[in-house]
């Protein structure tokens, strides 16, 4: 039985933060006190919780007193400042932003994936969730990677603009209207216009050519997989699309795993939903995945240009698998196993 806690939510009114709060819900999550904390422009505000207002605090250093979980989703600033403190208080951080993935004394978990990581978290008081695009990838990448090792990975995303939060939606929603108007777009989040148009460019660019974002999905695919030797590259793209996050991922595998093979393990691995008949015109899409926690896989087809390789089509929710969900889920197994 999972023990009731004092939890914590930091950014309450951000696009990850409300999609948290909707999570405990509907999961039942064994609450004794809800804390909702935020910047100072939301204190005051009230958000429903199962039904009831909670008032939004302010983050400061005094927030944490009494709290056995905090999960945070308030950027990476307020992360590398505030898990410490809360740390200290006594909560264990379930953090979304990438301050600490790659801290080796931090575990990055994906509970589908390498749950037995969790007890890690006992050096710092804090889990690493991580980033969206990689945890729909290696929630499809398991089951495959456990039967025939995975050798190199070659992903290109195509990503929803909530990942950048409430702002970025208003952002395109604002520009499709503008623009079907017949009126210019104004650009405040993005460098360039979000409507009907691809962006080959998430988060910043570094020395290397490859953005933050890309190598985001190398150095956490293979913590989170415990295997270094892996080969992953990745072109990661800001598509016009509102919720859920699609990618084309291309393996090379050790040894030879066939597309029905491919199948039968998808079918039955947990988190994963396979939706591919395409004489039926069945393979995951973006409108299906939003609003649900599965991650959907489809169009599984031999590459046959290698000897040992596969195509796969892998869709999940960017606001719930690729955040909340994925950090109420190490929640519920710090509740219930370690608290
Ligand atoms: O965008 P921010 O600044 O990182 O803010 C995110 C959340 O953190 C709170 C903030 O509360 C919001 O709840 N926050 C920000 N600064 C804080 C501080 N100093 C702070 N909490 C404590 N102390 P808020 O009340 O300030 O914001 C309320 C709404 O306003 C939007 N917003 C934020 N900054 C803004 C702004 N609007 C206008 N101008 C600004 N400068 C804010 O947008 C919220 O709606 P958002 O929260 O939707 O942005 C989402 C953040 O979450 C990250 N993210 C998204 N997906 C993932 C993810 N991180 C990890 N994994 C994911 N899968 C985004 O990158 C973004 O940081
Ligand atoms: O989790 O889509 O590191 O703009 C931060 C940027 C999540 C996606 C992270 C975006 C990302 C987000």
């Amino acid at each position: 039985m999972a023990k009731p806690c004092n939890v914590a939510v930091v950014g309450a009114t951000g696009a990850v933060g409300q999609q948290m709060l909707e999570v405990l819900a509907e999961r039942k999550f064994p609450i004794k006190e809800l804390r909702l904390l935020a910047s100072e422009r939301s204190v005051g505000k009230f958000l429903e919780y199962d039904g009831e207002q909670h008032m939004v605090q302010l983050l400061d250093k005094d927030a944490f007193k009494g709290i056995d979980i905090a999960l945070f989703s308030a950027g990476g600033e307020r992360s590398r400042e505030f898990c410490p403190i809360a740390a200290a208080a006594g909560a264990v951080c379930v953090d979304n932003s990438s301050a600490w993935r790659m801290d080796p004394e931090v575990p990055l978990v994906v509970p589908e994936v390498n749950p037995q990581d969790i007890g890690l978290y006992k050096k710092k008081g804090i889990i690493a969730n991580p980033n969206c695009s990689t945890i729909q990838m290696v929630v499809a990448l398991k089951p495959l990677h456990d039967a025939a090792g995975l050798k190199r990975v070659v992903v290109s995303t195509y990503q929803a603009v909530s990942g950048t939060g409430r702002n970025a939606i208003d952002e395109l929603r604002i520009q499709c209207g503008e623009l079907l108007n017949g009126r210019p777009a104004d650009c405040n989040v993005y460098p360039h216009q979000i409507a009907f148009n691809c962006l080959p460019h998430i988060d910043e660019f570094l020395d290397s050519g490859y953005t933050k974002e890309e190598m985001k999905m190398v150095n956490e695919t293979r913590k989170i997989l415990g295997d270094s030797s892996i080969g992953v590259t990745a072109t990661t793209v800001r598509v016009p699309v509102f919720y859920s996050h699609s990618e084309s991922v291309n393996i090379e595998t050790v040894s030879k795993l066939s597309v029905a093979q491919a199948r039968e393990l998808l079918a039955r691995s947990p988190g994963v939903r396979l939706v591919d008949d395409p004489a039926r015109r069945e393979y995951p899409m973006a409108i299906d995945a939003a609003g649900q926690d599965l991650t959907l896989v489809g169009r599984i087809r031999e590459d046959q240009s290698i000897a040992n390789g596969l195509n796969l089509w892998v869709v999940a929710d960017n606001l719930r698998k690729g955040a909340a969900t994925n950090a109420v889920q190490i929640a519920e197994i710090l509740a219930e196993k370690y608290l």
